[in-house]
């Protein structure tokens, strides 16, 4: 018996769910809205009604008339997200999953759900939709090959909460990489090919947005292709448009890419510098960085009038305990605008975790904790050691001395810099307060 003659023809209706990432929600205002789940409403036919929850920023209705609730998942949001599972099956509701987490490890998820997607799902979605409305909704879809990113539809964005969102206007133009970092989830799920949207698409999709002030593409590496990205450089210059990106430190070894890049309104770069060590770098195999080159690499950029947010990981295999200094010294003295500083974390499916898994050095699989804890023993220093030097960087980064330092002189977005700064700032002062109050570790704050 079909779906609709067992609802006499009634639309079906499907809630889609982004888990929440932390306690203490739903929070006023998140960075960015789930843009998967934007795509899987798109390619959600147009008989069936969707609702999009994002539990970050609204509270999830149980209650609500629903057929079929789909949810995605990262590692961090892995057990929130079964828990919503297991709610929502109680109450006879059928369940999918789908996203990264769920992908690297079905059978894991496969406990909480009707249904796991494994991979992109632009070839699987309609077709599980037509198998559950025939009542045959297998345990397992896996995507056979990487899809195209041909006519990919837009994501439905209109599904968005209104107001609850820094950033609403992410577009995503590539999918996967040709790298395969040890600690990256993006080459297992996404693949080693980069793949490219038609240029044209993705203008038609910019031209969909409410206001576009703003665009961050949400690439893993926005020039990782430096033809296809020329192209579309080129096509975004008369959109006037002002956009931030991922991209990899080989964008300051094209100049012509660069140029571009700024002439099209790149206001920022988000740079995985990772490490100051070489050897860390091959022992990662980052093989697309190279440590001496990173000033030269920040100077170009900066000349361009382009600010950096870069990435660097503390706690690596070859990193003792001077790594907290030199790394800080090195990033106030380049003047990146601002900086992520993370220990490594082994996420399931990358080198970094089955190397670590098989060393005996993983301490806790509780997949909520990922990130926010240290979750592995590192090689030259002892988890305290890492614990305290990483916050400590955080401090002493983002203490007033040193944004003054960085950002005070005149350049474009000064205002932008410091709010970024100032909240980064905040964030962590809260979470060291916070850790505090339960007998952790409090880093002395330098202002
Ligand atoms: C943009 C982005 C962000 C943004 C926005 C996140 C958001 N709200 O969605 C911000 C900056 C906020 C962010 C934060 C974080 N991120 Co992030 N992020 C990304 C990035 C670069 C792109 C994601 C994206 O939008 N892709 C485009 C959309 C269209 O693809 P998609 O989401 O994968 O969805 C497709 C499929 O997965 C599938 N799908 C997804 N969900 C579902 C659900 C169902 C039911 C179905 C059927 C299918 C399906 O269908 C979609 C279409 O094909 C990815 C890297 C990557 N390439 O995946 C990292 C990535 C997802 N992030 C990662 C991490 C670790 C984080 C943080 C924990 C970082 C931190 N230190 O705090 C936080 C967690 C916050 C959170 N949970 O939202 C890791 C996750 C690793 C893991 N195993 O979990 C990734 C893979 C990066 C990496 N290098 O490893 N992130
Ligand atoms: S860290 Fe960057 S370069 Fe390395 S595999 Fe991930 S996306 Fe690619």
């Amino acid at each position: 018996m079909s779906y609709e003659v067992s609802r006499g023809g009634v639309l079906l209706k499907l809630q889609l769910i982004a888990p929440a990432i932390q306690e203490n929600t739903p929070l006023k205002k998140a960075l960015c809205p789930p843009l998967g789940l934007a795509m899987v409403a798109a390619l959600t036919p147009p008989e069936v009604e969707v609702s999009l929850t994002d539990e970050n920023v609204t509270v999830v209705d149980f209650q609500k008339e629903t057929d079929l609730v789909g949810i995605t998942a990262q590692t961090i949001t892995a057990q929130r997200a079964y828990e919503i599972c297991d709610s929502f099956r109680a109450r006879g509701v059928k369940v999918i999953l789908g996203g990264i987490h769920p992908s690297t490890l079905p059978e894991e998820a496969s406990q909480h759900a009707d249904a796991v997607v494994i991979g992109e799902a632009e070839e699987i979605w309609p077709n599980l939709i037509e198998d559950f409305k025939a009542n045959k909704l297998q345990r397992v879809y896996r995507q056979r090959e990487r899809p195209s990113l041909l006519k990919l539809p837009i994501p439905r964005r209109d599904l968005f909460a209104k107001g609850a969102y820094y950033v609403t206007n992410i577009v995503s133009t590539t999918r996967g990489c040709p790298y395969s970092c040890s600690f990256c989830s993006v080459t297992s799920f996404l693949g080693h090919t980069y793949r490219c949207r038609p240029v044209e698409e993705v203008l038609k999709e910019i031209e969909t947005l409410n206001q576009r002030k703003l665009v961050v593409f949400v690439d893993d590496n926005i020039v990782g292709n430096p033809k296809f990205a020329k192209k579309l450089f080129r096509a975004l210059v008369p959109y006037k448009i002002k956009w931030l990106a991922q991209a990899s430190v080989t964008i300051a070894r094209d100049d012509e890419l660069l140029k571009l890049a700024a002439a099209s309104g790149c206001q920022a770069l988000l740079i995985g510098f990772e490490t100051l060590s070489p050897a860390n770098l091959a022992a990662v195999g980052k093989r697309v960085n190279v440590v001496d080159e990173y000033p030269t690499v920040i100077r170009k950029i900066h000349s361009h009038g382009i600010a950096i947010h870069g990435f660097f990981i503390l706690g690596l295999d070859g990193d003792n305990e001077d790594v907290f200094e030199r790394t800080v010294r090195f990033a106030q003295k380049m003047r990146l605008e601002s900086a992520q500083f993370a220990w490594p974390v082994p996420y399931p499916g990358t080198a970094l975790c089955e190397s670590l898994d098989k060393a005996g050095r993983i301490v806790t699989k509780d997949w909520s904790q990922y990130e926010s804890n240290l979750v592995f023993k590192p090689k030259l220093m002892s988890r305290e050691v890492l614990q305290k030097g990483r916050d400590w960087v955080w401090c002493e980064f983002y203490s007033l001395p040193s944004i003054w330092r960085r950002v005070r002189l005149p350049r474009r977005n000064l205002v932008s810099i410091w709010a970024v700064n100032l909240y980064y700032r905040a964030f962590w002062r809260r979470k060291f307060r916070a850790d505090k109050d339960n007998g952790k570790f409090e880093p002395h704050f330098v202002s």
